[in-house]
């Protein structure tokens, strides 16, 4: 049986008892899967039953600096310059995973993230708060840790971190192994596509009513449609690579919307039904089926919220926009959007 500590200290072997710096900070992008992390083989790994694609938003994402704390028992947390309670959950997470790093109990860390996405409304918040901490730490205590390294890393705070460690498109790819040895995210080697935009549709940004960690455990346990979901991803899998590489943008929109329709799919068939979608998602999705309909190639794609994120080309951007005045357009491309 393997524990994420056993896994640090197997990884970190030789490493982790160097002297901590005064301070250390980085950087990561959030991201967006295309095709779905959703249902896991190991819960306290963080092990996926599938693997999954995504794209990063450079200009999106957490920028965390983190300290040593000597002589001080609990974590001293602020998010975007406020305190965190160590009792909220965003605290406890993440003194959960400093933990598997803290050289005693009685060094606290002092950490202070900067989000530029809404926290917890399903616009992959806890992916670039877990790959910035992990990086910021590897920074703190000079490991020189590889990427495929901190990917691991980062997977035992949060599975979808593993995957914003990088820019451009992603496969975190499942693996097999029980300790998690091979199962991390790898850039792919696709050429960049700079007329595709993301678009950013916020339609309630409050705390999502079901965690996503929960949503997932009770899809794997009650929906009878999961036994699909495996077989679903990997029809998908190919075909989205193969419109990353050949840029179909229409396959690649409609590979992506249907993946994660079928993945809400799923969660409506767990029981209780798990429902993300707000009317204001069900009008939006109308609006993009209607655009589409009207010759917009725009698609959509949701994680564990409200929310969307639109699929479209530079050339069609006003009009998609015209539709979504509220539209926060990406570009995950631009080459001065990467930090
Ligand atoms: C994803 N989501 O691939 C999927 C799609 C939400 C919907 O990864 O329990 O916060 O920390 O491993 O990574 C959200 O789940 O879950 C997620 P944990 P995580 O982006």
């Amino acid at each position: 049986m393997w524990t994420k500590r056993r896994v640090v200290q197997d990884l970190l072997q030789g490493r982790a008892l160097q002297t901590a710096r005064p301070d250390a900070e980085a950087f990561a992008p959030t991201n967006i899967a295309l095709i779905k992390y959703w249902g896991k083989r190991d819960g306290v790994l963080n092990l996926p039953v599938t693997s999954s694609v995504s794209i990063a938003l450079p200009s999106r994402g957490a920028w965390t600096r983190i300290r040593e704390l000597p002589g001080c028992a609990q974590d001293e947390i602020t998010l975007n310059g406020s305190p965190v309670e160590a009792t909220a959950s965003f605290a406890q997470r993440l003194s959960a995973h400093l933990d598997l790093f803290r050289p005693n109990k009685h060094t606290g860390y002092g950490v202070s993230t900067t989000i530029n996405i809404p926290v917890a409304a399903g616009v992959a918040s806890s992916a670039c708060g877990f790959a910035a901490l992990t990086f910021a730490l590897d920074r703190l205590y000079g490991w020189g840790c590889s990427k495929s390294e901190l990917s691991i890393l980062a997977r035992l705070g949060s599975g979808s971190a593993c995957r914003s460690l990088w820019n451009g498109w992603v496969e975190w790819q499942c693996g097999d192994q029980a300790d998690g040895r091979d199962s991390f995210a790898v850039p792919l080697a696709v050429r960049p596509w700079p007329e595709l935009r993301i678009g950013l549709l916020l339609l309630n940004t409050g705390e999502k009513s079901l965690g996503s960690r929960e949503a997932m455990q009770r899809t794997v346990e009650t929906s009878p449609l999961f036994s699909d979901w495996p077989q679903q991803v990997e029809r998908d899998l190919p075909q989205l690579k193969h419109a990353l590489a050949t840029q179909d943008f229409t396959l690649l929109g409609t590979v992506a919307e249907a993946n994660a329709d079928a993945m809400h799919a799923c969660m409506r068939s767990a029981r209780p039904a798990i429902e993300y979608s707000g009317a204001s998602t069900q009008a939006a999705q109308a609006t993009v089926r209607r655009l589409r309909q009207a010759g917009v190639p725009v698609f959509y794609t949701q994680d564990a919220g409200p929310n969307l994120k639109l699929l479209f080309l530079a050339e069609h951007a006003a009009e998609v926009q015209e539709a979504f005045a509220s539209l926060d357009i990406v570009h995950p491309f631009k080459q001065e959007e990467f930090a």
